[in-house]
């Protein structure tokens, strides 16, 4: 088969990168339905040049710590594929990112941000800097050195980052400053911008409210919907956060969230103003909610998704939900799984949930949100204009169901129904090599 052997060429190709491998064999292994069919994909050989990334950067960021010692980091922007617009895609700061992390959410990104219908390419970028403990001021040297190589390769039309983990709204504005100081263009080259700077009302919201939008289509074409179900969340960042705002809205009931410490249960609903309190203003722990409410429980260093739950919306980070997870959640009569986190669900777990008939709406597709209203706000910068909250929320709506009717109609249309991993991929695909094909790749 011919995906099986695109597979194994580009695992012996690039040695030690499993996650990369990881994102490679689920894409792939769910596209042969439509490539092992069609010898048109292994005579032009365009699948290997789709795997492969355009360009990798990468580079020293060398940074003085309050004491005045110089720390170093690395960092890399991995420039996916442009077919389809200018490199679109966050930068993440963890001490667990490295070349490999980085290609399996530039490949991923690179589909996601096909299915958002919006001209935009794949990219992702990141450095191994742990900010957990670090002041202010160094935040703040590390994105101006980080930048002061990075710039280099931007620009409005070229390469736009935005966050991710460990990048919000302050490090955004600490390096669009680097950006603008050095090479004095004052242009959208990052979105999640502040919004006195030309940042898009909504932007904070997208991704946590855009899963949410496409959940509520899926359990609805399932016949179900949100109220009064029980939902876990991952994590307690800004997806998890406005996830846990929009299921609030839609009326269902968000019972555990988690950081990386552990997790915490209230069985009362957890009170979302005390996590933004603690994770937004304190930038403390998951832990301080018993502070604020003494009758929640805290799991540390527990796996949350061994709590009953109905829905299940991983926010946190890749392989974060095992084959035993899923097994648990599947015992425990939860319905559906939407991912607002990247890959956060092994291949392993992908299988059981799907064996079990479990709703499940994969990354790409359910997490596009938050690079889509990026993109709206590319499109405000442009036009040196500003879009009302309802304005940028409605557009989101109308993507998140845009994105639900394409990876439905993908699956449905290769005999997969309810298959959105298939529908995501599928549609995804279609869209970037139709493009790479107009450009005389081949
Ligand atoms: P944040 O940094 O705001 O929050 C990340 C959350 O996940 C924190 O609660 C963090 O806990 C937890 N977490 C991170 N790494 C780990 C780990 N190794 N183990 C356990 N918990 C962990 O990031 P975001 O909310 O922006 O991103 C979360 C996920 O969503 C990521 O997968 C990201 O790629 C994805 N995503 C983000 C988008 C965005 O617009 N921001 C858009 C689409 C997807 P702790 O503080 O203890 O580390
Ligand atoms: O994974 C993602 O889609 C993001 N971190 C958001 C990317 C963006 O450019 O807004």
């Amino acid at each position: 088969m011919y995906t099986q052997s695109i597979i194994k060429s580009t695992i012996t190709k690039t040695p030690g990168e499993h996650e990369f491998h990881q994102a490679l064999t689920e894409v792939l292994s769910s596209l042969a339905i439509i490539i092992d069919n069609n010898p048109f994909y292994k005579d032009t050989g365009i699948l290997e040049m789709l795997v492969a990334p355009e360009r990798i950067i990468q580079f020293r960021i060398p940074w003085l710590d309050d004491t005045g010692r110089i720390r170093v980091n690395t960092g890399w922007r991995v420039q996916y594929n442009s077919a389809l617009g200018p490199y679109k895609g966050g930068i993440r700061f963890h001490p667990s990112v490295s070349q490999s992390v980085l290609k399996f959410l530039g490949f991923e990104q690179t589909f996601k941000n096909a299915l958002t219908g919006l001209p935009i390419g794949g990219g992702k970028g990141g450095a191994d800097f742990d900010p957990k403990g670090r002041s202010n001021a160094e935040i703040m040297r590390f994105c101006q050195s980080l930048m002061t190589e990075l710039y280099k390769y931007l620009g409005a039309d070229e390469d736009i980052p935005a966050g991710d983990i460990g990048v919000g709204a302050r490090e955004v504005g600490y390096m669009y400053g680097q950006y603008k100081r050095i090479t004095g263009l004052v242009e959208g080259v990052f979105t999640g911008k502040g919004i006195s700077y030309g940042g898009s009302l909504g932007r904070t919201q997208a991704t946590g409210y855009g899963l949410l939008y496409l959940l509520d289509e899926m359990l609805t074409h399932a016949g179900n919907g949100l109220p009064g179900k029980q939902v876990t969340i991952s994590g307690s960042g800004n997806v998890a956060i406005y996830a846990a705002e929009k299921v609030a809205q839609l009326g269902g009931k968000v019972i555990c969230m988690s950081d990386s410490g552990g997790y915490i249960h209230d069985a009362a609903g957890i009170d979302l103003d005390a996590i933004k309190e603690i994770k937004l203003v304190n930038r403390g722990r998951i832990k301080d909610y018993l502070e604020y409410r003494p009758t929640a429980k805290y799991h540390e260093g527990q796996s949350i998704w061994q709590h009953p739950c109905d829905i299940a919306l991983p926010c946190a980070t890749q392989n974060e939900l095992t084959a035993g997870d899923a097994k648990s959640l599947a015992a425990n009569g939860c319905i559906a799984v939407a991912e607002g986190a990247n890959m956060p669900c092994t291949n392993e777990a992908i299988k059981v949930l799907q064996a079990n008939n479990i709703l499940y709406a994969p990354g790409k597709a359910a997490n596009a949100g938050g690079v889509a209203v990026s993109a709206l706000e590319m499109s405000q910068n442009s036009q040196r204009q500003s879009w009302t909250f309802e304005e940028v929320d409605n557009r989101l709506k109308a993507i998140m169901s845009n994105i639900f009717t394409q990876i439905s109609q993908g699956a449905q249309e290769h005999g997969m129904k309810g298959n959105y991993v298939a529908g995501a991929n599928i549609a995804g695909f279609k869209r970037v090599v139709e493009a790479m094909l107009a450009h005389g790749a081949v």
